[in-house]
């Protein structure tokens, strides 16, 4: 497959106005009429009409109702004759056939549990029939849905029901009108026998509107957080940056086979069964969150990706980035206090680095506006998504939220129904600041855009008594990435405060800064630093102070400032912002980590971190929640990411020594914290019993490693107890995971007993195959595990969130049972993604990506993983997909 750039964009040499569809679904061989009006783009010159198709069956083409000649090319129906065709409309009519039960990709027109379904993003609707597959291209769509009424009695398509009624042979039909023009890639019907949650809800204007949340019978009962997470996304937006609902109806519908998480097709969203299923039962807190946070960046694409959408896919972030930046900032609203939200951005940040980082240090780095690629779909990413999301952050750091706001309403004023690129988002919200730092450094803050790689910033502060001055000197720099070998420097804000040896937070004046209206100089500011090296000076400072840099992780980069551990043990009891309270923590753990991994591999912890830790976990006011966090330590990925060549063992043996130290060390504070973490009263995921469901399961889970090791029994027979009687699931998985990863000889039964309670709950049955899959590897029998779970009748590689279970959790939530000296791991990999490849290159081409880092593996590790990409490389009919990522990671 060829590389595609972002330099060759050229315009279409058509435009499609409106596109009647007609479906006869039929799973084995489904009938598409498709009718379209187009016209000539007069801006380019003329050419042939080359129309997108793939695993398409072409039975007739019609030009203003006349038969006419055409060829195919690689992927491309080509109609010569309509080169050079008069200005102005012509129609153009084409009937094909598909076969949606044989449709594994998941990609285009797919069976899944009796049911038709769409995914049409990037280049799926190519799938279902011949058209202008290209975000630009932007059409109004009546389509007619007809089915058998018995098994598909519910037919659902974008915008607006306009008529439906019986046919004959039992079957019945209905029109949908979607009066809004989009590209192709969010057309989407739903063809079903389905159930819906219903309400309806009046915005601002007076308007009365439908939500919808479709499900298969019997999960009624678990759409009542989806439903009110959808409320609360549309009350959001309108309040937050008045943007409305702009349907009568809005749907969601539930599916159990999905790449994705889920999918913003204009008025008919369609989810992932894990992102919109959850009762108290059956679903974690973590679930209840991601739902929430699922649903409003579905319903915020409304706007940011649907009403103005991208030019282009090298545009993508366009739209992802400024929609995951909402969707934080929805659940950071939703959080509420100040507490609730630190913990949420400590959440995204801990994501960023597990995912983002890596990604922007390996083979696959690319802009967050990417050059070229070969397969779209590979560029979902962490770096277009997360680093995206950043991005706008930093626009917002620059503005001031109010300011941001109204540079989200001239964005709309300009480009409302539009396909656009990052250059105008950009420019629309530096427009409306003309005073900012953003307006005066637009040019150069883009770089964002074009350079990838994470910027690493270097601090240096002096204290000078005598002038009663501190200068800190900050330095960036950025390591080459692929096909990028220079960086020029980024504009990039720093969020800080300096911390005096008592704790106090001082006041900020820097040189020859005049008192700020308010009469007082402020104790938090943003430097913004955007030459390679610049000095800021602060006067009237009366002692040396702890510098509390790149608060709240106001912008994606590596932070080294020389900090001692005292500095540190100051900044985690004192600074106001809790973000860094939190970092400091982490660098406290993660410094000792590293120099045990480094060193003899002999980790024994000192007194002053455990005072510390124990500090954390008896402190009287701080929220549980943001205990967890703190008490967690790093990841493995995250520590491994820090070295120069990682052996993911030690790795390992390092961080569940620091678990146990810990477990052994706080054992009567954790007791304590688990008796007075007891959430009561019904479940409901709010922020304060989530975070003591949270801590009380880390403390059990810190209390059976401690009694296992010391052969006690008590403490994992309470977990057993508790696992048995629990009232919902995230007590109930916790207790269960606490068994697991103390390696309790209760976990077996346990493990049991939990698969006969859900054995007829798939999202549930996932959990249980991830929990295994992820337990502690103790003498390679989780992984042994693992390749007899393969065998289970209820695993099957054929639907994503099955796979993602067992085998995306192994292999890339499970280090050390992964990365074996024995290389079973990644044969394991590659005889996976081999069979993947042929059923589903999108799922096989993200389990590729797991191999990124393999050349910074330690030795025997690093050969073996070569051997084992490279395999993977051989395969002569590799998907384009798959090939693509081991083709970079090779390289
Ligand atoms: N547009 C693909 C799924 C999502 O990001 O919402
Ligand atoms: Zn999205």
């Amino acid at each position: 497959a060829p590389l595609i750039r972002r330099e060759d964009y050229s315009a279409p040499a058509f435009w499609i106005k409106s596109v009647d569809l007609t479906f006869d679904l039929d799973p084995a061989k489904t009938l598409v009429i498709n009718k379209m009006q187009l016209e000539r783009n007069l801006d380019v010159p003329a050419q042939a009409l080359r129309l997108h198709g793939e695993d398409l069956n072409l039975t007739r083409v019609l030009v203003n109702g006349e038969s006419v000649s055409f060829r195919h090319e690689e992927g491309l129906l080509v109609i010569d004759s309509l080169q050079g065709v008069p200005a102005g409309p012509f129609t153009l009519e084409i009937r094909n056939t598909c076969a949606p039960e044989k449709n594994t990709h998941l990609s285009g027109l797919y069976t899944s549990g009796g049911g038709f379904f769409t995914q049409c993003e990037a280049e799926g609707f190519r799938r279902i029939t011949y058209f202008l597959d290209r975000p630009d291209v932007m059409a109004v769509y009546t389509v007619t849905l007809r089915a058998n009424k018995q098994q598909y009695p519910v037919l659902l398509s974008n915008g607006n029901l306009v008529e439906q009624g019986e046919l004959d042979n039992g079957r019945h039909f209905a029109k949908w009108n979607d009066p809004f023009p989009k590209p192709s890639y969010l057309f989407a019907l739903v063809a079903a026998d389905l159930v819906a949650r219903e309400q309806w809800v009046t915005t601002r204007s007076g308007k009365n509107h439908l939500l919808q949340v479709y499900v298969r019978r019997g999960d009624l009962d678990k759409t009542e957080h989806a439903m009110n997470s959808l409320i609360a996304s549309v009350v959001w937006d309108e309040a937050r940056f008045k943007l409305p609902l702009d349907l009568e109806r809005f749907m969601i519908v539930a599916v159990g086979d999905f790449n994705m998480g889920a999918m913003e097709n204009k008025g008919l969203n369609i989810f992932n069964t894990k992102y919109v299923l959850a009762n108290p039962a059956t679903a974690t807190d973590s679930d209840y969150l991601g739902i929430e946070s699922v649903v409003g960046h579905e319903y915020f694409h409304n706007w940011t990706g649907n009403r103005i959408t991208c030019r282009d896919w090298f545009q993508l972030s366009l739209k992802e980035g400024l929609t995951v930046f909402r969707d934080q900032e929805f659940s950071m609203d939703m959080a509420g206090s100040a507490s609730a939200r630190a913990v949420k951005r400590i959440d995204d940040v801990r994501t960023l680095r597990l995912s983002q980082f890596p990604e922007d240090a390996g083979p696959m780095a690319h802009p967050v506006r990417p050059d070229s690629y070969v397969e779209i779909n590979n560029f979902y990413t962490a770096t277009v998504y997360d680093k995206g999301a950043e991005v706008v952050r930093m626009m917002q750091t620059l503005v001031g939220r109010d300011g941001f706001a109204h540079g989200m309403t001239l964005y709309f004023e300009r480009h409302d129904g539009s396909a656009v690129t990052c250059d105008e988002f950009a420019q629309a919200i530096a427009d409306a600041n003309p005073q900012s730092e953003l307006a005066r450094l637009l040019p150069q803050f883009k770089r964002w855009y074009s350079q990838a790689g994470t910027p690493r910033v270097t601090a240096r502060g002096r204290y000078d008594a005598p002038s009663r001055t501190y200068t800190l000197l900050l330095e960036q720099s950025c390591g080459s990435t692929p096909g990028q070998a220079e960086k020029q420097p980024f504009v990039i804000p720093i969020a800080m405060g300096l911390v005096a040896r008592d704790g106090r937070a001082l006041a900020l004046q820097l040189e020859d800064e005049a008192l700020p209206a308010s009469g007082a100089y402020p104790q938090e500011r943003v430097l913004v630093l955007s030459e390679n090296r610049e000095f800021f000076t602060f006067v009237n400072v009366d002692e040396e102070p702890v510098p509390s840099l790149l608060r709240g992780f106001s912008a994606p980069v590596t932070l080294a400032d020389g900090l001692s551990d005292n500095d540190l043990l100051l900044l985690l009891q004192h600074d106001t912002d809790p973000f860094n309270r939190w970092e400091a923590g982490q660098r406290l753990a993660l410094a000792r980590l590293l120099a045990a991994v480094r060193g003899d591999g002999d980790l024994q912890l000192d007194q002053p971190f455990i005072g510390a830790m124990r500090g954390v976990l008896t402190h009287p006011t701080l929220d549980a929640a943001f205990k967890e966090l703190l008490l967690s330590p790093p990841s493995e990925i995250y520590i491994a990411e820090q070295l120069e060549s990682v052996d993911p063992q030690r790795v390992h043996a390092a961080r569940e020594a620091m678990r146990m130290q810990l477990a052994q060390a706080l054992r009567d504070d954790w007791a304590v914290a688990f008796e007075a973490n007891q959430a009561t009263g019904g479940y409901a995921p709010d922020p304060i019993s989530v975070g003591k469901r949270g801590l009380a399961n880390l403390a059990l889970n810190m209390l059976c490693l401690d009694a296992v090791a010391r052969g006690d029994t008590v403490w994992p027979g309470r977990a057993y107890q508790r696992f048995k009687d629990a009232s919902n699931m995230t007590d109930r998985q916790g207790a269960l995971w606490a068994l697991l990863a103390s390696h309790s000889e209760l976990a077996e039964p346990a493990l049991a007993r939990f698969y006969e309670l859900f054995k007829g709950e798939p999202l549930v049955i996932d959990k249980w195959f991830t929990l295994q899959a992820t337990a502690p590897e103790s003498g390679g029998r989780v992984f042994a595990r693992v390749k007899a779970l393969m065998n289970h009748p209820d695993f099957t590689i054929k639907n994503p969130n099955r796979a993602r279970s067992l085998i995306a959790a192994v292999c890339m939530g499970n280090p050390a049972a992964f990365h074996r000296s024995d290389a079973a791991g990644y044969v394991f990999w590659a005889d996976r993604v081999l069979e993947l490849d042929g059923i589903n290159p999108q799922l096989a081409a993200r389990m590729a990506r797991v191999m990124d880092r393999w050349s910074r593996l330690a030795e025997p590790y690093r050969s073996a993983a070569r051997e084992a990409v490279s395999r993977v490389a051989a395969k002569p009919d590799l998907s384009s997909d798959v090939r693509e990522i081991v083709t970079r990671a090779l390289a």
